[in-house]
């Protein structure tokens, strides 16, 4: 059976490699140590996910506190059919992440529409972008699957271009980007789609500060864990040396920025080396920020639009309001 399925697998598996994710690894470091030198030291919230944090995130979305994964799941279940019939999807794309449920609810709506033709992932991750592209060519068989391993910010042009599809980028991660890093990133997805193409976004939305706190403060302590593993990635990746019994995970909302905001405290005096000579000095209390998450209202959203050359052509949340998926098109020259 196994040896039948990767044999097909072989013909329909395609996987490519990006460029920019692979920068040379020095050039890397050197954003990594100026983000540490800054005033409010920071981690890219990129570094939280190696294995070990990939694995620590899986168990996050089954946390009690953490309604973000169930409540898009149900979401998407719900409006699947309508969104491949609004968008005429034949080729689904998904930015980021992509072994989970929530694709194939889409992929299993486009199957009942008789449309599905064609899936590309792109994930920064290699062995898991394989092993997703391998069980969904296997479980669609109908289907042309391609993998492209880069990063979302960078290597969207290895995508290619296209007509009827209909990009996804779940889970609410892209609230993990800073404003300015939000507009260029949208503005890279806007020239990448074709006049013909749609975009579903996840947003997690502005709610209760309590509800958005226990989603980062879970009483398990899994958030804790999966934010110190920053930490222990880039002493894997690029030989710092930080102490990681040394940091109190905090996680708070702003309500002034509207994002969920992550940092490591430390707990008592401790240093790291950064290379080239350079150490950075904690005292206690000192902290490094791992990840800003961002929650969103339909205005806000709207607002974060403008200037990007996309449009909100479709809005849909739970019942709750607590997450939404935003469907936005491009804005087509001569006005909509
Ligand atoms: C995967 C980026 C959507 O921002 O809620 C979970 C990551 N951080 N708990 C989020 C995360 C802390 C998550 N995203």
């Amino acid at each position: 059976m196994r040896q039948t399925a990767n044999t097909r697998i072989s013909e329909f598996v395609q996987i490519e490699r990006g460029e920019r994710h692979t920068r040379d690894p020095r050039v890397e470091h050197a954003e990594v140590r100026g983000n540490l030198l800054r005033t409010l030291p920071r981690i890219d919230s990129k570094y939280f996910y190696d294995d070990a944090g990939s694995r620590l995130f899986e168990e996050i979305t089954q946390l009690p506190e953490y309604y973000q994964t169930r409540t898009e799941e149900a979401l998407l279940g719900s409006i699947a059919d309508q969104v491949v019939r609004l968008t005429g999807a034949r080729e689904l794309v998904e930015l980021g992440s992509g072994a989970g449920r929530k694709i194939r609810l889409l992929l299993d709506a486009m199957r009942r529409q008789g449309r599905l033709e064609n899936c590309v992932l792109l994930d920064i991750n290699e062995t898991f972008l394989r092993t997703s592209a391998e069980d969904l060519a296997d479980q669609y068989p109908e289907m042309e699957v391609r993998g492209v391993v880069g990063d979302f910010l960078y290597d969207l042009g290895l995508v290619g271009s296209g007509d009827s599809r209909l990009f996804i980028f779940l889970a609410g991660t892209i609230g993990n980007l800073y404003p300015r890093q939000f507009a260029t990133f949208l503005k890279s997805v806007r020239a990448t789609l074709g006049e013909g193409d749609s975009f579903l976004i996840g947003l997690d939305l502005v709610k209760d500060t309590a509800r958005l706190e226990a989603a980062y403060n879970d009483s398990a302590g899994v958030t804790a864990e999966f934010n110190l593993n920053a930490l222990r990635v880039l002493n894997q990746r690029f030989g710092t040396d930080f102490e990681v019994d040394a940091f109190d995970h905090v996680a708070f909302y702003d309500p002034e920025q509207e994002w969920i905001e992550m940092r490591l405290r430390a707990q008592r005096p401790t240093s790291v080396s950064l290379g080239d000579n350079r150490e950075l000095r904690f005292v206690s209390g000192d902290e490094i920020r791992t990840e800003i998450s961002r929650k969103f209202t339909r205005e806000s959203f709207v607002d974060a639009l403008g200037g990007t050359g996309l449009e909100l052509s479709g809005w849909f949340t739970d019942p709750e309001q607590l997450f939404a998926s935003a469907l936005v098109r491009p804005v087509l020259a001569g006005g909509s």
